[in-house]
């Protein structure tokens, strides 16, 4: 079989995505999400222009050899750009590669370590009680597991909490919000949320929170402290982890669960903290880090230190990584959790999948490949729109983590 095509194409069905359709002689295609949000037409250019050439004609069963072609052949190596368009090359041709041997993807990644993949939601309010109704709601919707967010008394919007009952969704149109943050009303307001959450919800539910970078490690370890009686499933992102030593003092001070990994590219990023056993999940997205080939090395790396995974699943990764995510999520031995919010409808229909959630558990069906398709005349319908993310600053103006 040979590679004969590789476009890109970009849909904007509420927001936008990037995807990679790999055409063969054989007529079998596969998809890849390329999607980085707020900066999609980066890896758009850098699929077409330098990528898809030096695709034409390969073979697309030898995975292993395209992924250090494209990584190792071009000589500069990691970041978001590079790694999320090799993702998309490497995710369509896992999906050639099912499709061609009519099995699922997760049959050639070791095949069903479990029958489902645990999934947590996404829950959110303005306020303690509008947060507490919306988890209630997705306990009710069967989940088994919530990652709960709340406006902050004194700050006008915050990380994960959408406006006007909208589903959350970051990235606005127009040129980046700026918003104001104070850590000193962030801390204090944090504890009282689970206090009452895990009073309202009894021991079973799993609780998540995600700072979103925006604590210092000594401010981080006062935090997971304040929530150890609430007994979290995991902290997320709580502090910035270029500097991995950071997760060192975090870990001295509180058994709180660490998850961190969301825009790590690489193994690379994250050699410390796994080795060095300062988190329990590493939550890379197949998109963002270089795809099945590579996240394959990631949780087989971090099997050996006691750490899971826990992969990114926002809303700005597309049906085709969700899917990716869940074939990986129930092949791989030390998984932990897989992120789940809901696309909105135009999205799902754009792109048709056979992924499906009951009782608190996604599957990625058993179609051959990924089981997700791109509707492109549909797609057509939606047209890329420039979006940002927005921009942090603390209440003197200094700009700061979003
Ligand atoms: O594009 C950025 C979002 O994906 C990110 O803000 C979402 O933190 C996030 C999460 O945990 O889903
Ligand atoms: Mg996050």
């Amino acid at each position: 079989m040979k590679i004969t095509k590789a476009s890109v194409s970009i849909t904007s069905p509420g927001r936008n995505f990037v995807t990679l359709k790999i055409e063969t002689d054989e007529g079998i295609y596969g998809l890849g999400d390329g999607t980085l949000n707020g900066r999609e037409l980066a890896v758009a250019a850098y699929l077409t222009e330098h990528v898809a050439p030096c695709l034409i004609g390969r073979d697309p069963f030898q995975t292993e050899d395209i992924w250090q072609y494209l990584y190792r052949g071009a000589y500069w190596r990691r970041g978001p750009v590079s790694m999320s368009a090799i993702a998309a090359v490497d995710v369509a041709l896992w999906d050639i590669k099912g499709k061609a041997l009519n099995t699922p993807v997760y049959n050639l990644l070791g095949g069903r370590s479990r029958d489902g993949v645990l999934v947590y939601a996404h829950a959110n309010g303005a306020d303690i009680d509008k947060a507490l109704d919306d988890v209630a709601r997705h306990i009710d919707l069967g989940y088994l597991a919530v990652r709960a967010q709340s406006g902050i008394p004194g700050l006008a919007s915050t990380y994960g909490v959408p406006k006007g009952g909208q589903p959350y969704e970051p990235a606005e149109k127009g040129l980046p919000k700026e918003s104001l943050w104070s850590t000193e009303k962030y801390l204090r307001h944090v504890p009282k949320l689970f206090a009452k959450l895990r009073d309202q919800c009894g021991e079973e539910v799993h609780l998540l929170h995600d700072c979103h970078h925006r604590l210092t490690p000594i401010e981080a370890a006062r935090l997971g402290k304040d929530l150890e009686p609430y007994r979290l499933f995991w902290l997320e992102d709580p502090t910035p982890a270029e500097l991995q030593e950071n997760f060192r003092l975090i870990r001295q001070h509180t058994t709180t669960p660490l998850a961190v990994g969301e825009v790590f590219n690489s193994i690379w990023d994250a050699q410390d903290l796994i080795r060095s056993q300062w988190i329990d999940y590493i939550r890379m997205s197949i998109v963002h880090a270089g795809g099945l080939t590579h996240m394959k090395k990631v949780a087989d790396f971090a099997a050996l230190y006691n750490v899971r995974t826990g992969c990114h699943g926002a809303t700005d990764l597309s049906p085709v990584t969700m899917a990716a995510a869940l074939h990986f999520g129930l092949a791989v031995h030390n998984f932990g959790i897989q992120e789940h919010m809901p696309h909105t409808t135009e999205t799902d229909a754009v792109f048709p999948h056979h992924y499906s959630f009951k009782g608190g558990y996604m599957h990625p069906g058993d179609a051959p490949g990924l089981g997700v398709d791109l509707d492109e005349a549909l797609a057509a319908k939606y047209p890329y729109q420039r979006a940002y993310l927005p921009i942090n600053r603390k209440l003197d103006g200094t700009l700061f983590d979003w």
